[in-house]
């Protein structure tokens, strides 16, 4: 395109504005990476989501191109191209040009943006080496081109719009983010897509389209039900026990959305957001909820008189066990207050207030009006303070009784030399051969064998009081040495490397998933410090021209069988560790030069949280549908 700039002194002025921009990126869009890259689509989003949330858009189609473009339209008012009459130029290239322009044509005082930083649109452009931008207004199609921020010639109409769907107004921005400002330019389908889902849930009957060019795969986004369709989603592999609660009020400058429901399970798991950013470590609106939620059960529970001897409160732990909630808070960009830069926690004071009293308020009425749904919660929060009470008081006894104090180690312990934790590790080995077979293969310096036989109880649903009375957790809580419940300290770890070892069949899947379980909901920080393991014994053994290979997978068999296809061979498919002596266990499964070990880690703590809950819980279809799905991709990372 020819340079056709026209440099009268307004523009001169403008291209000043955003100088700034260019020379300190970081300023404005928090970092030059991958996250401020995706921050300039998460932006011109988010300057539709504005438009949606004024109640002017109903849609909005997000595209990535091939050339790694990226373009939003709108189905809006579109953006103003009229004189601006301070500029003198099109109001739509002041927006592009002008340092927080979008909220100058705002009649209101405060402005609820989706965009953390308001930087606004003329950001994006600034750190573009190509920008289009569409209007749609009065039946004619406006348009303008940037590079770098500097616009290519004036505002003006055309007849060949590059905007792909025909509504009659609306605003299209086209951006090719600019190679020297950022570190990597490559766009991540999945993080856009993550940022449509939550924008999608947050504002109710908002449709997003999203099409990935380079697969050619366009997915929609829609949810008429907005965050109580995120709580649904959120419980979809759980028993619900009520339909979800949905609360929503203004108080102040402040918008309050909060939807929740329980489900049969025992861990909680709260959303929040403030405008269209998740506040993962909650914040003051967090609090608000949480204080009328407690408050406002235990009122119902006295009014109803269901404390009977001895009890008489519910405590916030105890209304917690399988909550969950959204809490979506819209406040004015200029009011809010964020802990600390990450912006992950609210800080506002008076929020905590507002949202407290909006969800007691909204919560009496609603017990209230729907005393079976009052009822539900009440005998399942009771159920979680009368555990907490027994197994407080089973834990006490079973401690006075020395089960853990006195840290006897185990007879069936085998430990090893070494009191080194780095250097030493424990392996768990079901079944009574294999366990035989462990201790004598073993390198007792640093090898320890705790053998424990048959199933174990299913500690995704058991109270701590019961897994200290199970004779085997027990067992493996006294070897492991980190104690468990308050009386955890992972200071005391008394290896760094714990070892599942099953047999690689139904059975064995099934024992390594309820000894994950244990360690995941009652040891957590042993999983995510990435001190568990899964041994991985061979599959098969060939024996080929006097050579014996032991292999770890079918591929390898195969591949092994296609390089001597001449000769004789003979194969043997291990059913079970029992079958390998000692030194083969050693040689092939326990000998750190040749072993294979998986170790477990939670990528995504929900998710391991859905997936444990979906497998160890009682809700059947789920967790058929799961195995059935997964049987064929069995991938013991969680
Ligand atoms: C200022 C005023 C009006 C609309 C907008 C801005 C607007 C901005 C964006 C950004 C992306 N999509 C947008 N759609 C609209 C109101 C114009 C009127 O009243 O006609």
């Amino acid at each position: 395109m020819a340079k056709s700039t026209n440099y009268d002194a307004s523009t001169i002025q403008v291209l000043e504005g955003l100088e700034p921009v260019r020379k300190r990126p970081g300023m404005y869009i928090g970092s030059t990476d991958q996250k401020g890259l995706h921050h300039l689509v998460t932006e011109i989003i988010d300057n539709s989501v504005d438009e949606a949330l004024a109640g002017a858009a109903s849609r909005i189609w997000v595209i990535l191109h091939q050339d790694g473009s990226v373009s939003v339209q709108d189905n809006g008012r579109g953006i103003p191209v009229d004189l601006h009459p301070k500029a003198k130029v099109s109001a739509l290239q002041v927006t592009l040009t002008t340092l927080h322009a979008g909220g100058k044509f705002d009649e209101k005082a405060y402005k609820v943006s989706g965009g953390l930083h308001g930087v606004g649109a003329s950001v994006v452009n600034a750190l573009s080496d190509h920008l289009r931008v569409e209007v749609r207004r009065d039946g004619k199609v406006y348009f303008q081109e940037h590079k770098r921020g500097v616009p290519q010639a004036k505002v003006t109409t055309t007849d060949k719009p590059e905007s792909p769907n025909l509504s009659q107004t609306g605003t299209y921005v086209h951006f090719h983010p600019d190679p020297a400002m950022f570190t990597d330019i490559q766009f991540d389908p999945k993080t856009i897509i993550n940022s449509i889902r939550n924008r999608a849930y947050l504002i109710a009957g908002l449709h997003f389209s999203f099409t990935d060019e380079n697969t050619g795969i366009t997915r929609q986004f829609y949810f008429e039900g907005g965050i109580k369709s995120l709580v649904a989603h959120t419980n979809r592999d759980k028993k619900t026990l009520i339909d979800p609660i949905y609360i929503k009020k203004t108080a102040d400058h402040t918008d309050i959305e909060v939807a929740l429901q329980y489900n049969d399970g025992f861990s909680d798991i709260v959303q929040s957001f403030v405008n269209v950013v998740e506040t993962v470590d909650g914040g003051t609106h967090v609090t608000g909820f949480r204080m009328a939620l407690t408050r406002a059960i235990n009122d119902y529970a006295k009014k109803i008189g269901a404390f009977k001897n001895g009890e008489d409160s519910l405590t916030g732990d105890d209304i917690r066990e399988g909550l969950t909630a959204v809490i979506y808070v819209k406040i004015p960009t200029q009011l809010i207050q964020f802990e600390s830069q990450t912006k992950a926690k609210l800080n506002n004071p008076e929020v905590q207030g507002y949202v407290n009293t909006t969800v007691k308020d909204a919560l009496d009425t609603y017990f209230e009006e729907n005393p079976a749904d009052a009822k539900v919660i009440l005998s399942k929060v009771m159920l979680a303070a009368r555990a907490r009470l027994a197994a407080r008081a089973a834990k006490d006894a079973v401690l006075r009784k020395g089960a853990l104090e006195g840290m006897t180690l185990p007879g069936k312990l085998a430990d090893c030399q070494s009191r080194n934790p780095e250097e030493t590790e424990l392996f768990v080995v079901e079944g009574d051969s294999a366990g035989g077979s462990a201790k004598n293969g073993r390198d007792r310096r640093f090898q320890a064998i705790l053998p424990l036989f048959g199933k174990v109880l299913n500690t995704e649903r058991a109270r701590l009081d019961q897994i200290i009375d199970s004779d085997k957790f027990k067992n493996l809580i006294i070897a492991v040495g980190a104690g468990i419940g308050d009386q955890t300290n992972y200071d005391k770890l008394r290896y760094h490397r714990i070892i599942l070892m099953a047999d690689a069949d139904v059975d064995g899947a099934h024992i390594l998933c309820l000894y994950t379980t244990f360690f995941y909901r009652h040891l957590p920080e042993i999983v995510k410090n990435g001190h568990l393991y899964v041994a991985m014994p061979p599959l098969y053994k060939i024996d080929i021209a006097k050579q014996s290979f032991y292999v770890y997978s079918d591929e390898e068999r195969d591949q092994i069988l296609a390089k001597f296809p001449n000769q004789k061979f003979s194969i043997q498919r291990y059913k079970g560790l029992g079958e390998m002596n000692a030194e083969e266990l050693w040689s092939t499964t326990m000998n750190p030069a040749n072993r294979i070990l998986k170790q477990l880690t939670i990528t995504d703590a929900a998710e391991a949280d859905r997936v444990f809950t979906m497998l160890m819980g009682n809700d059947v279809p789920p967790r058929k549908k799961f195995i059935t799905t997964h049987a064929k991709s069995a991938n013991l990372d969680i």
